[in-house]
């Protein structure tokens, strides 16, 4: 017998069917951040560096400096990492033509095609988010709820701008593609006037979503603070949570570093399951702060895909991973994190928790907890050795030395 028809056996013997969680698990697409690749630079700014509330912090050498090179990066990474793949791209990664230069309230499909095609020849689905901040037209950090009325009409076309882009590219794929806004509209101390911010916010999400558009999964990203916005922020949970409650149609994506530290994002999706029929992710690492540290397997994130499968919410909960770290390779970033995302949807995947739930509910606390604290040691390495080997992927720590004759070769000629 071997190390996987051993591990097999044990989770029969808890009434867990491996085959089924192997399945499932490939089954589930992962949408993969675009701008893990290039601190979230984007193409279409001299010298674009994330600002506006958020910042990357490192400099690792050899990031992707623009399309070709991007492309590139994202495939050795994804032919690391098991499992469906989406990509995930902002707004600010439209690929111009040689002396093209459009703003980004005028960008259209065209400039997306590209990434169509590459999308098509790899089977990635895509995803979109128009990309409100590290630009000229922020006003003191402020845009979508700022008092100057031409900097919000701007902000506005730019997101109805997106979401076409979006419709079009699921039009292209024939898929729904999730197209989330998150914008940094806040203050560095505390305010005079807090509704009127959220007034002008709700005025222009109105304007934005008046389009139906059937192909798109329309998202709102709240956030607790932002890096030089610490006082408040103009998007709170509360307020996107209530317009997205009444405005069906858009969804309230949840951040697991956008809450006050001792907040659980595995615990709101049960509550968000009884309302909604959609939740998107952000899964990122906070430390200490909404850092965006790359995933790792620890207990929040195995929390938060133990949730979507005892819920029973593979199909509503939309996967998405939202870190950038600068200071590592950034390919093996791509690959460690998505990895660990996967890793932790089988893990979740092989829980006993039908057992434990007919314990809960016969009041067998006892016995619940017995079984929670063994399945901790189940022989879960050999069920996901197994899922890479199926898959096509290395199944060890041997994936790095690809990374690293990556980084010989290509990485380290970038200067
Ligand atoms: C920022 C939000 C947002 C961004 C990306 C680049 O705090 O998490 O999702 O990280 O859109
Ligand atoms: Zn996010």
């Amino acid at each position: 017998m071997n190390a996987f028809e051993f591990a097999q056996e044990r989770y029969a013997a808890l009434g867990v069917d491996v085959e089924q969680a192997l399945k499932l698990a490939a089954a589930k697409a992962i949408s993969i951040h675009c701008w893990q690749g290039d601190d979230v630079a984007g193409f279409d700014q001299v010298d674009g560096a994330a600002g506006d509330g958020i910042q990357t912090t490192g400099n690792y050498p050899g990031k992707a400096r623009n399309f070709a090179e991007l492309c590139q990066d994202f495939l050795r990474a994804t032919a690391l990492i098991p499992g469906k793949k989406r990509i995930n791209l902002h707004a600010s990664y439209a690929v111009f033509a040689e002396g093209e230069w459009v703003d980004r309230d005028s960008i259209s499909y065209k400039h997306f095609a590209p990434w169509v095609q590459f999308a098509r020849e790899n089977s990635f689905g895509i995803d979109f988010n128009p990309t409100i901040f590290s630009h000229p037209r922020m006003k003191d950090s402020l845009s979508l709820s700022s008092p100057d009325a031409e900097t919000r009409a701007f902000w506005v076309r730019h997101a109805i701008a997106s979401r076409r882009i979006a419709e079009e590219i699921g039009r292209e794929l024939d898929d729904q593609v999730v197209c989330n806004l998150w914008i940094p509209d806040g203050y560095k101390d505390v305010p005079a006037d807090r509704i009127g911010p959220r007034q002008r916010l709700k005025e222009s999400l109105d304007l934005i979503f008046a389009e139906k558009l059937p192909h798109v999964i329309d998202s709102v990203e709240s956030k607790v603070f932002g890096i030089g916005l610490e006082s408040y922020t103009v998007g709170s949970n509360e307020f996107y949570l209530a317009y997205a409650a009444t405005h069906p149609g858009v969804y309230n994506l949840l951040d697991n570093g956008h809450y006050h530290p001792t907040e659980m994002v595995s615990d709101k999706l049960s509550a968000l399951l009884c309302y909604f029929d959609r939740i998107p992710l952000h899964v990122t690492r906070p430390v200490r702060w909404d850092s965006d540290h790359v995933v790792s397997f620890d207990d929040e994130t195995r929390e938060i895909m133990l949730e979507i499968v005892r819920n029973n919410a593979l199909d509503k909960v939309l996967i998405g991973l939202d870190f950038f770290d600068a200071s590592i390779n950034r390919v093996a970033a791509w690959v460690i994190g998505t990895r660990n995302a996967q890793k932790a949807l089988l893990w979740a995947l092989l829980q006993p928790s039908a057992a434990m739930k007919n314990c809960q509910d016969n009041g067998d606390f006892t016995q619940k907890f017995v079984l929670m604290e063994e399945a901790k040691t189940l022989p879960f390495g050999a069920v996901w050795e197994e899922y890479c080997r199926r898959e096509g992927v290395p199944a060890t720590e041997a994936w790095y030395a690809e990374v690293q004759a990556y980084e010989a070769e290509v990485l380290s000629l970038r200067v």
